[in-house]
C-alpha cells in the first residue's frame, strides 16, 4: 500500500485498483483508546484490514475498487472531550470549534495536531462526501453476546446513539467540624444524589444505559466541606428519543436536587451522536461471507459507539463484530480475543472485500 498521514494525523493506506477512476471503499478503525484499555478496541479493525491487503498482495490480486485503510485518531474523545473527531472530518461533520478545546495540560487540539506535523486548518480537505462507495469496519464486540452463543463473529445491525454531559455542582465550602449538618451546602452530597438518579433512571427503563465515569471534588480536603464538584454523564440508547428524554430528565432532576440542597448546578452537553443503522445490503454481504466460512450468522446491535456511526450521511456503512472473551469485558486491560477468532474474522473480511462489487453497489446507491 502507499501510506501517508493526512492533515489531522490519521494514517491512510491505499491499495489502489488498476483503474484510477474506480470507486473507493474505506475500512479501518481508531488508533486511540480509553485510559487503561484493552489491546483490541479499534486497533483490531486496522490490523485485520492490513492483513487482508497483505494476503491480496501476496496473491498479486487487485480489487476492482481502491481499498483505503485508515488508522483514525481520537474516536474516544479522552484527551480533548471531543469524540469521533477524525471520522467526522471524513464524513463532513467536523466541528472547527473543537480545535480550540484543550487537554488537562492546556494544550489545544490545534497545537497538538500542529506539533504532530499535521495541518489543523486543513480539516475540510478530509471531507469525502460523494467520494466513498462504502465504509466497513471490523471491531471486537466489547460485550458478551457472541461469547454466550459460542459464535466467533456477527453482523452489526445498528450502532447505539449517545450523549455525554459535563455536570458542575457548586455548594459552599465550610469547616468540616463546625458547620451544623442542617445548614451545609455540600456539593459532593448533591452530586452523589444526582449520580444515583442517573443509575435509577436508566435501570428503570428498557433499552437505555447510563454511566458516570469521572468525578472531581474541589477542594478535596479532609477538613473542608466540598465547594465544587464536576462529573461526567454518558447515556445511550438505540432509540434516539430515549436518550434525548433522559438528558432532559437529568437536567430537571439535577436542578431540583441542587435547589433543595442550596447548591447550584450547570449541565453542559459535551457530545451526542444519533443511533446509526447499518446498510442492509452490506449486512447481507457480510452475512454471506460468514456463511461461506460455515459459521451460523448472528445479527446484533452495538451498545458501543464506533467511527462507522458518522458515515451514513455520506455513504452506507457496515460492521463485523468479533467475539470478545473474558465475559465480554472491554475498555479494560482484560479485554481479549483468541487468535482463531481473529483469523476467522479476517477471513470473513477478506471474503467480503474480494466479492464486493463496489461499482454496482455505488450505482445502486446513486453515488458516483
Ligand atoms: O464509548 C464508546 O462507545 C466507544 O468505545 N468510543
Ligand atoms: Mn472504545
Ligand atoms: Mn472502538
Amino acid at each position: 500500500m502507499s501510506a501517508s498521514f493526512d492533515a489531522l494525523g490519521n494514517i491512510v493506506g491505499r491499495y489502489p485498483a488498476a483503474d484510477a477512476a474506480a470507486p473507493v471503499v474505506m475500512t479501518g478503525s481508531h488508533q486511540d483508546s480509553v485510559r487503561n484499555a484493552g489491546k483490541y478496541d479499534g486497533l483490531f479493525g486496522i490490523i485485520s484490514a492490513i492483513a487482508c491487503i497483505k494476503d491480496l498482495k501476496a496473491r498479486g490480486k487487485r480489487l476492482p475498487y481502491t481499498l483505503e485503510v485508515v488508522g483514525l485518531g481520537d474516536e474516544e474523545g479522552v484527551r480533548f472531550g471531543t469524540a469521533l473527531m477524525s471520522s467526522r472530518a471524513i464524513a463532513g461533520s467536523f466541528e472547527p470549534s473543537w480545535l480550540d478545546k484543550t487537554d488537562e495540560r492546556g494544550v489545544s487540539l490545534r497545537s497538538a495536531i500542529e506539533e504532530f506535523g499535521g495541518d489543523a486548518e486543513a480539516w475540510p480537505a478530509l471531507n469525502r462526501r460523494g467520494k466513498l462507495a462504502a465504509y466497513v469496519e471490523s471491531h471486537i464486540e466489547q460485550g458478551p453476546v457472541l461469547l454466550n452463543e459460542g459464535l466467533p463473529v456477527g453482523v452489526v445491525t445498528a450502532i447505539t446513539g449517545a450523549a455525554r454531559l459535563r455536570v458542575a455542582v457548586a455548594g459552599l465550602a465550610g469547616h468540616a467540624g463546625t458547620v451544623p449538618m442542617g445548614s451545609r451546602r455540600d456539593a459532593l452530597c448533591a452530586a452523589a444524589e444526582m449520580i444515583l438518579f442517573v443509575e435509577r433512571y436508566c435501570e428503570s427503563r428498557r433499552a437505555l444505559v447510563g454511566t458516570v465515569g469521572k468525578l472531581s471534588v474541589l477542594p478535596g480536603a479532609i477538613n473542608v466541606i466540598p465547594q465544587d464538584v464536576e462529573f461526567s454523564v454518558d447515556v445511550r440508547s438505540g432509540e434516539n428519543a430515549l436518550w434525548r428524554e433522559a438528558v432532559e430528565a437529568f437536567g430537571r432532576e439535577f436542578q431540583k436536587i441542587a435547589e433543595r440542597r442550596g447548591s447550584s448546578v450547570i449541565v453542559s452537553p459535551v457530545y451526542s451522536a444519533d443511533a446509526a443503522p447499518c446498510d442492509a445490503d452490506l449486512q447481507d454481504q457480510l452475512a454471506k461471507a460468514i456463511a461461506e466460512q460455515g459459521i451460523a450468522v448472528r445479527h446484533l446491535a452495538s451498545g458501543a459507539g464506533h467511527d462507522a456511526m458518522v458515515f451514513p450521511p455520506i455513504c452506507p456503512m457496515a460492521m463485523l463484530f468479533v467475539r470478545c472473551g473474558n465475559n465480554g469485558i472491554s475498555h479494560h486491560p482484560d479485554e481479549t480475543m483468541t487468535a482463531d477468532d481473529a483469523e476467522i474474522a479476517t477471513s470473513v473480511l477478506l471474503h467480503f472485500f474480494e466479492h464486493f462489487d463496489a461499482a454496482a453497489f455505488a450505482s445502486k446507491q446513486g453515488t458516483a
